[in-house]
């Protein structure tokens, strides 16, 4: 079985849409200086999503490893999208709402200075927030009519926050500067028991 990104075509059917009416629904949010987020909630239809989820739900040996990394158990496979700009994969389960990704963002040096990370999920629903990194502007009011800048960071920064409803099917493509300017998580949840599998392509330079 090959994995390549595809969308939902109009020959596909879904229990929730049977007319395939605005399948494909597109959110561009403009995050400013060169981030951008891209969310497609139906992306897959729902029987794709299941006969996905079930295929990677059975067929991978999942792992909790001993290191976590960022709260998240992670098994990483290369060149798993021949012809696409992706090379890498990652997968996530999350067995239950304790499971969880901690914030950061996915800003290593090997996905280059602005990576695209396309994030597909399946099963159950779960929150994606997005928040601004911390400002690294100097303390010091550059000019005496404007309010300090610890005032003005504190509004700025904490006020750039965004949830996603990732939903059964959907793909979230961080865009630009999104990793340089952005952090992310996946926040535990206490009334979820029920598993998610998370695949973000990405592509290793
Ligand atoms: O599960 C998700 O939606 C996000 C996973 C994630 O951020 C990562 O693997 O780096
Ligand atoms: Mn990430």
């Amino acid at each position: 079985m090959s994995l390549k990104l595809k969308a939902v075509s109009d020959s596909d059917t879904d229990p929730k849409n049977p007319n395939n009416e605005n399948i494909i629904k597109r959110e561009i949010v403009d995050l400013r200086n060169g981030s951008e987020v891209l969310y497609i909630q139906r992306f897959f239809t729902y029987d794709q999503s299941w006969k996905w989820f079930h295929f990677l739900n059975n067929h991978i040996p999942w792992t909790r490893p001993t290191v976590r990394v960022f709260g998240r158990s992670c098994l990483q496979v290369h060149k798993a999208l021949p012809g696409s700009c992706f090379n890498s994969l990652l997968l996530n389960r999350y067995k239950g709402g304790n499971d969880y990704v901690g914030w950061h963002s996915d800003d290593e040096k090997l996905y280059g200075l602005t990576p695209e990370i396309a994030s597909v999920s399946f099963g159950c629903d779960r929150d994606f927030f997005l928040k601004k990194k911390p400002c690294k502007t100097s303390n010091v009011s550059k000019r005496h009519d404007e309010e300090p800048a610890s005032k003005r960071l504190k509004k700025s920064c904490h006020a750039d926050q965004y949830t996603f409803k990732l939903k059964h099917g959907s793909l979230l493509v961080m865009r630009g500067n999104t990793q340089r300017d952005w952090i992310h998580s996946v926040p535990k949840r206490a009334k979820v028991d029920t598993t998610r599998i998370n695949l973000t392509f990405r592509h290793v330079l």
